[in-house]
């Protein structure tokens, strides 16, 4: 796109915006400190640098588009190449699994900062910062129970492996002068009617107190539910009500995966409930499809609800924004970065709607004055301010990012 269109169609929406008291400046400096988590598994399928190569745990990547990244220097290579399509900076999100283990076999519950002072390095010297995942999955130990299993050798390996992803996450966060989010999230479930759904949670609940016996300083905790997983479809031990109350109490930060709730829940209404007794919200932004939690995420309703939710709450400083879906049938990269620009996308519109005059609207009982409002919203040049966001990003506008992609497939990803 040029320069000089994208400024001018801006001048008119500028505008158009400041009708409604809206200061389209001010919500392109907000969207610029808005960083986004992005998750390395995207760019391998979630495949990771260990021997094992199937993926378990009730989670599946379809597809085979080829081009996967296929060690880490390919991950991060095609990860800089997302960012290079991303207005404002963001975060690195790593599982235990992309550690440079340097083909020695580290088991989970050996894993140490060693394999991730790499990644510290390449995240300095990128100007980027890091958070991080212990990883349940795909181990011949995962079976169906990890944190909550019966069986104490197993029990304990977990915790081991859970204590050390903590220990590392603090390094990272205190290495890069941040604070690292550490996310826990275990496939622990059972596919049939289960019977002894107290016994799993207690266990679990155990699991966790053993688990955040430390503080750390550089690092926080938040914990992802889920609805159920492929294979272990009756019972999920980490269900949504476990993690509310556990956080609740204990004070930790809530993950809530958009696609880990009933196809009519409406994740973006949990915002104000959860803020309202957790310190801060992780999110993982999905699409869930059918019995797929990790679509491709776009603006869709349930995306722009959520970030609306957000904006509307005024709680971009205590909402953190992860993203979490993959896809392995199209173009990785491209699909990276149409779900990582819906996310920008949707919280420039967030940034965007008169919610002082809704408000005051809605405060009033003017209820048709509000909708009319609220649709007439719709129709706004918001395109126009997204694609002056990326010109002053000096990123691709509007569609341009496609053939920027499909460059990069011709040069790189195709020849992998
Ligand atoms: C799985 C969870 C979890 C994973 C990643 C790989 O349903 O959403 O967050 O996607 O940890
Ligand atoms: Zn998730």
């Amino acid at each position: 796109m040029n320069a000089k269109q994208i400024e001018q169609s801006y001048e008119i929406a500028r505008q158009r915006y400041a009708e409604l008291d809206i200061d389209t400046d001010k919500a392109l400096d907000t969207l610029q400190k808005v960083q986004l988590s992005l998750h390395c598994w995207q760019t391998d399928d979630v495949t990771g640098f260990e021997s094992t190569d199937s993926l378990s745990g009730g989670i599946q990547a379809t597809g085979n588009y080829p081009g996967k990244a296929r060690n880490i220097d390919e991950v991060r290579a095609d990860l800089l190449k997302v960012c290079s399509m991303l207005g404002g900076s963001h975060r690195i999100n790593l599982h235990e699994i992309y550690g440079e283990f340097d083909n020695e076999k580290i088991d989970r519950d050996e894993v140490s900062i060693k394999h991730f002072q790499g990644w510290i390095d390449w995240a300095k010297a990128n100007g980027l910062t890091l958070d991080f995942n212990s990883t349940s999955f795909s181990h011949p130990k995962s079976g169906d129970l990890s944190l909550s299993n019966p069986d104490k050798g197993i029990r304990d390996f977990w915790i081991e492996h859970t204590k050390r992803c903590r220990a590392i996450a603090d390094e990272m966060g205190r290495q890069l002068d941040d604070q690292c989010i550490m996310n826990l999230w275990v496939h622990d479930g059972q596919k049939e009617m289960t019977v002894n759904r107290m016994l799993y949670r207690s266990i679990l609940k155990d699991s966790l107190d053993e688990i955040y016996k430390t503080e750390y300083h550089h690092m926080k905790d938040c914990l992802e539910s889920k609805v159920f997983g492929i294979g272990l479809e009756a019972f999920t031990v980490g269900s949504n009500d476990f993690y509310l109350g556990y956080c609740a109490k204990n004070n930790k930060i809530v993950t809530l995966d958009t696609g880990h709730f009933h196809p009519t829940e409406v994740v973006g209404d949990k915002v104000a409930s959860v803020l309202l007794f957790c310190p801060e919200i992780m999110l993982h932004v999905s699409r869930p499809i059918r019995w797929d939690s990790d679509h491709v995420t776009i603006m869709d309703d349930s995306t722009l609800e959520l970030c609306m939710e957000i904006t509307r709450c005024n709680a971009l400083d205590r909402v953190h924004i992860g993203l979490d879906y993959f896809d392995a049938s199209i173009n990785r990269i491209g699909a990276y970065v149409v779900g990582a620009r819906a996310t920008q996308k949707s919280i420039l519109r967030g940034l965007l709607e008169p919610v002082a005059k809704l408000s005051e609207l809605e405060l009033s009982n003017r209820n048709f004055q509000k909708l009319a409002l609220m649709e007439e919203a719709k129709a706004m040049p918001f395109g126009d301010v997204w694609n002056m966001f990326c010109l002053r990003n000096n990123v691709p506008a509007g569609a341009d990012f496609i053939a920027e992609v499909e460059k990069y497939e011709t040069e790189v990803t195709s020849k992998r």
